[in-house]
This record gives structure tokens, C-alpha cells and sequence, in this order.
């Protein structure tokens, strides 16, 4: 089905760009036009396996380049992506579709994995310890795995590449990335950086294609020990019970219903430009996105009145507008899907404060938009206020007391982020202490983690591994303790050398 005059890209393979064997390819779309930007391979099993192949091959010589070696060929890699970062941000704000300022941040986090990663090839440290023996040297080193499978989504599209490679590869892993087919073209550019850059042929290897088929082979594939996945947590159940055959290590991130609390001391302008931001921005596709607002009654009107300004004075439009303040969702199934949340929202008995529906005024009727969405007096257990969308909406949830807030935030199966507007320090520290989340911010909304400490989350949002800082190696390698004895003789351990 490729289209006349659209740009046909590839697989990159040992090194090889290449096309499915089957010679099938299926397009990406621009989400704020609908403008095709090129066909890509729609890969399957066969494709997988030769590219698996060529990364377990890769991954004999890799595994022996010294870290450092490693850490300067992704130092170059910063280094690239710095010298591309205007065109990979404006190929963002097409492909993807968020708006100049946050594609930006998107390139400019993978810049920073990098270079963190980059150092991690002269840390990487493990323990020596004292023996119980004499004569007896002790340590711990870490060791990578194999050949590491990451599928990675749309909705940042350079950065969590970054956030999966650049670690896997510190660690001396080869990879084979399945990026997700919504956002094929920045992954391309993603990998052919890489390349540049000098990583050697076959440690990484790109297949494109569709979860039910390149994906599932990936994750079933017996020479892929480990595999990481950033998505739904429907798709995260398929995923674990897919590598279990293997026993493969598997690393997920995965969904979120992330709330703000806000107390009735917050500062009240601060915590509305903050919800603001954490709900609306990327249109609310973020893992991190304050779907949740979690609000005294004393300042519940208030709050929901700012809120409801603000949402309306955002400016609806494609992402590389520089005055867009809100670009369109990713496609159209998206549109769907947040569409019937919000008639779920209604027929629940929530109040519509604004929003509610997809903008179609003039040229944006050729895009996805849907206007930024504010249900109020939500119940905490209804379906908006438990589910994950995915979109521009946010839940504002009146609570009477502290405690309360505490428990509604804790009151879904999801644990990404959390954050508090308080000036009472006392409850700050309780709510950094009490909210069940892998990430809390106080007076600061749900999105924006750095890349050096922990990302991930409790519950439902993962299986208790966590991405970013040096937390990431843990996904990609092997403790190995070593012993050594120099005393010339049998000493044994554990038992009486009387
Ligand atoms: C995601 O939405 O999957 O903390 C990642 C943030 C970003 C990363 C979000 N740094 O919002």
C-alpha cells in the first residue's frame, strides 16, 4: 500500500537498511493534518528473528568493549541529537503532534539520558566487601544480558528510546527496538543517530511494525532475555505472560490516574498553573498527566473557576505553531476513546465544567483535537476518576480534610506520580511519606521527573522496576559475585575453621 511520492523507509538490520521480508508497510500519519510523512516496513516474525539474530551476534564483541568506550560513543550520541534537536523537535511537532515547546524537552531529555548514561560507563560501581576469611578478596560487578527487546510509544518519542537504549547499551547489552507505529520516522532518526554516533554494527537494530506481530515475536523470542516495555497495562499483562515461557526479565512501565491534592492553605495560582500544565500539556498523553485534582471544598470553586479560564484560553492547534498551546491527540481511535470518557463522565453524574468535546472549527476539522476537559463534583470512584484516557481531561475531586485526600489519591490501582500544594510542611512531609506513588512532587504538578532518579511506579503501574538514574541498570544486568582466595589454600566459608 505504499503511496506514490511518499518517502519509503526501512528496518535497520546488522547494520543494513532493509525492507519486511514480507514486503508489507504501513504509513505515519501527521496527527494535525493527516498528511502522510512516509511508509515503513510492517515487519513480522521473520524480520524479528534477523534482527535478533544480528544483535546476539553483535553482543559477542559488544559485551567485551570497556564501558567507558561505550559511554563515549553515547557521549556522541548527546552530541547529535544536540546538533539535530531543531529538526527532531519540529519533526516531533509533526509526527507526534505536541507543540514546539515540550518536543523540545522530549529531545533535550534524551540528551540528558545520554550524557548521564554516558557516565555511568566510568561509575557503574558494585561492592567490595570484607571476607569472613582471611586472605579472601570480595566483590560484586554488574554484568549485561543478552540481547534486550524494547517497545517503546508514541507519546515520547525520542525520550524513552533514550530513557531504554542508552542504559541497555552502557550496560554492554545489543538491542532491538520496536518502536511504537504511530511515531516510526523520529525512532528511525532515533537509531540512525546511534549509528553515527559509532555504535558498531548490530547492537542496535530497529524493527518496525505492530504490537500483535513484530512485537509479540520480539517478546516470545527465546534468544531475548530481557525486554522492556513502556504502555497500557492491559498490554503489560499480554507482555509478561508472553515472556514468562522464557522467564525473561521484563521491565514495565505502564499506566496512570495521577492526582493533585490541593490543600486549602496552597498557594492558589501556583496549583491552578500547575494542574494546568500537568493536565493539558502533551494533551494529556503523558504517563504523568494530573488526570486527578484532589481539592478542598474551602477552595474547590475557586480552583475549578481558575481552572476553567484557563482551559479555555488555550489555543488549539498543530504543534509547530509557535503560539499552539494545545496540539491534536495522536489519532483518531484517541479521539474515540476520550470522547466516550466524557460521556461515561456525563452519564455518571459529573458535571461538565468545560470541554467535553473534539474541536473541529476551520483546518482543525483535518486533525485530532479534542478541547481541554474538566469534569466537576466528581466522585472518586467513578470510572473518570479511576480509568486512565490518555487525553485532555482532568477530574476535579472535592475532598474535606487531609486525610481524605490522602486516601482518594491512593484510592486506584495505579502509583505513577502524586503531588501536594500545601505551605503546612508537616503535611508536605506526611503526603512525600503516605501517597503511594513511585514519584511526588509538593507546590509543583505531576509531570516533569528528571533523568536521574527513579521513574516508575507502584501497583498497577509496573512490576516494580523503575527506569532512569542508576535504578535503570538494575533492568539491564546480572549481579555477579566474585570471590577470589589468595591464601593458597582450601579455606571453607559458613562453617568452623577451628
Ligand atoms: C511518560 O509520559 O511516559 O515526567 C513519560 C514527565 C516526563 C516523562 C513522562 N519527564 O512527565
Amino acid at each position: 500500500m505504499a503511496t506514490a511520492g511518499v518517502k519509503q523507509f526501512k528496518n535497520f538490520i546488522g547494520g543494513e537498511w532493509v525492507d519486511a521480508v514480507s514486503g508489507q508497510t504501513f504509513e505515519s500519519v501527521v496527527p494535525a493534518t493527516g498528511d502522510v510523512l512516509g511508509t515503513f516496513p510492517r515487519s513480522g516474525a521473520e524480520d524479528v528473528d534477523r534482527a535478533v539474530a544480528a544483535a546476539k551476534q553483535a553482543f559477542a564483541d559488544w559485551r567485551l568493549v570497556p564501558a567507558p568506550e561505550r559511554g563515549t560513543i553515547l557521549l556522541r550520541f548527546a552530541q547529535l541529537l544536540e546538533r539535530d534537536k531543531q529538526q527532531l523537535t519540529d519533526l516531533m511537532s509533526h509526527e507526534m503532534g505536541k507543540v514546539l515547546a515540550e518536543a523540545g524537552g522530549d529531545v533535550q531529555e534524551a540528551i540528558d539520558m545520554a550524557i548521564y548514561m554516558a557516565g555511568e560507563g566510568r561509575r557503574m560501581f558494585g561492592q567490595t566487601t570484607p571476607s569472613e576469611l582471611r586472605d579472601k578478596f570480595q566483590m560484586s560487578v554488574r554484568l549485561p544480558v543478552g540481547v534486550v527487546g524494547a517497545i517503546t510509544p508514541w507519546n515520547f518519542p525520542i525520550a524513552i528510546p533514550a530513557w531504554k537504549l542508552t542504559p541497555a547499551l552502557i550496560c554492554g547489552n545489543t538491542v532491538v527496538l520496536k518502536p511504537a507505529e504511530d511515531t516510526p520516522l523520529l525512532a528511525e532518526r532515533f537509531v540512525e543517530l546511534l549509528s553515527e554516533a559509532g555504535i558498531p554494527v548490530g547492537v542496535v537494530n530497529i524493527v518496525h511494525g505492530f504490537g500483535e506481530e513484530a512485537g509479540d515475536r520480539l517478546v516470545r523470542h527465546p534468544d531475548v532475555p530481557v525486554i522492556t516495555f513502556t504502555g497500557s497495562r492491559e498490554t503489560g499483562i499480554l507482555v509478561t505472560k508472553a515472556a514468562a515461557d522464557n522467564l525473561k526479565h521484563v521491565h514495565l512501565e505502564l499506566g496512570g490516574k495521577n492526582g493533585i491534592i490541593v490543600m486549602e492553605d496552597a498557594d492558589l495560582d501556583l496549583a491552578a498553573e500547575g494542574i494546568a500544565w500537568s493536565a493539558f500539556g502533551t494533551s494529556g498523553q503523558r504517563c504523568t498527566a494530573a488526570s486527578r485534582v484532589i481539592v478542598h471544598e474551602k477552595v474547590y470553586d475557586e480552583l475549578a473557576k481558575r481552572l476553567v479560564a484557563r482551559a479555555e484560553a488555550m489555543r488549539i492547534g498543530p504543534g509547530w505553531e509557535p503560539d499552539t498551546d494545545l496540539g491534536p491527540v495522536i489519532n483518531r481511535a484517541a479521539i474515540e476513546k476520550i470522547d466516550a470518557y466524557s460521556r461515561i463522565g456525563e452519564a455518571e453524574g459529573a458535571q461538565l465544567l468545560t470541554g467535553g468535546e473534539a474541536a473541529t472549527d476551520g483546518d482543525l476539522a483535518k486533525g485530532h483535537y479534542y478541547r481541554p476537559t474538566i469534569f466537576g463534583r466528581v466522585d472518586p470512584e467513578m470510572r473518570i476518576a479511576q480509568e486512565e484516557i490518555f487525553g485532555p481531561t482532568t477530574a476535579l475531586i472535592p475532598i474535606a480534610d487531609f486525610d481524605e485526600a490522602i486516601n482518594v489519591a491512593n484510592g486506584i490501582r495505579y502509583g505513577l506520580s502524586s503531588a501536594i500544594f500545601t505551605r503546612d510542611v508537616n503535611r508536605a512531609f506526611r503526603a512525600m511519606r503516605d501517597l503511594q506513588t513511585g514519584i511526588t512532587y509538593i507546590n509543583a504538578g505531576t509531570t516533569g521527573a528528571e533523568v536521574h532518579l527513579p521513574f516508575g511506579g507502584t501497583k498497577d503501574t509496573g512490576n516494580g522496576h523503575r527506569e532512569a538514574g542508576n535504578a535503570a541498570l538494575d533492568v539491564f544486568t546480572e549481579w555477579k559475585s566474585i570471590y577470589v582466595d589468595y591464601s593458597g589454600k582450601l579455606q571453607r566459608a559458613q562453617i568452623d575453621n577451628q
